[in-house]
């Protein structure tokens, strides 16, 4: 518990050249990638990743957005990863995320914001079993 977060590249990031960058920093920063995948999600599947924001005025445009063109998604493990994670990818808004954090770096809006990360241990749970059947993550049968 509390060493595992879900990460997933947006498509306008690995459309802008940017995934091995991504990788990397993820990396360099000391997370381990227990699984990795790339897919496309159907609209409705990213409505149902993204179920808890339904009601905000940007659930069309998140969605939309995120169904868009290939993702990565990554299932991550560090100490106190969801916090570490959410520190290393930088504020929602690119332009206010720290110096050096992934959104600063490779974010281009809120809504094009590079990098999804997990927002707390409940969700890191839910989010990497929503993309990584359990046989995926080892450990984790
Ligand atoms: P975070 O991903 O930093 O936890 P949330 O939970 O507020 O941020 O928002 C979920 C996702 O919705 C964000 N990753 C962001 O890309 C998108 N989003 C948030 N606010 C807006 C907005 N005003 N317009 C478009 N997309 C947004």
């Amino acid at each position: 518990m509390g060493k595992l977060t879900l990460g997933i590249i947006k498509p306008g990031a690995i459309q802008r050249g940017h995934r091995e960058a991504i990788i990397e920093q993820i990396k360099a920063a000391g997370f381990t990638i227990l699984a990795q995948k790339d897919l496309h999600m159907a609209l409705e599947q990213a409505e149902n990743f993204y179920d808890v924001h339904r009601e905000r005025p940007f659930f069309g445009e998140l969605t939309t957005f995120m169904s868009s063109g290939t993702v990565v998604t990554l299932a991550l493990e560090k100490e106190d990863a969801v916090a570490a994670f959410r520190e290393l990818i930088g504020a929602t808004d690119p332009a206010e995320a720290a110096a050096g954090t992934i959104r600063r770096r490779f974010g281009s809006s809120v809504g094009a914001n590079a990098i999804h990360g997990s927002d707390s241990n409940a969700n890191a749970e839910k989010e990497v079993a929503f993309f990584f059947p359990p046989g995926d993550i080892p450990g984790n049968l």
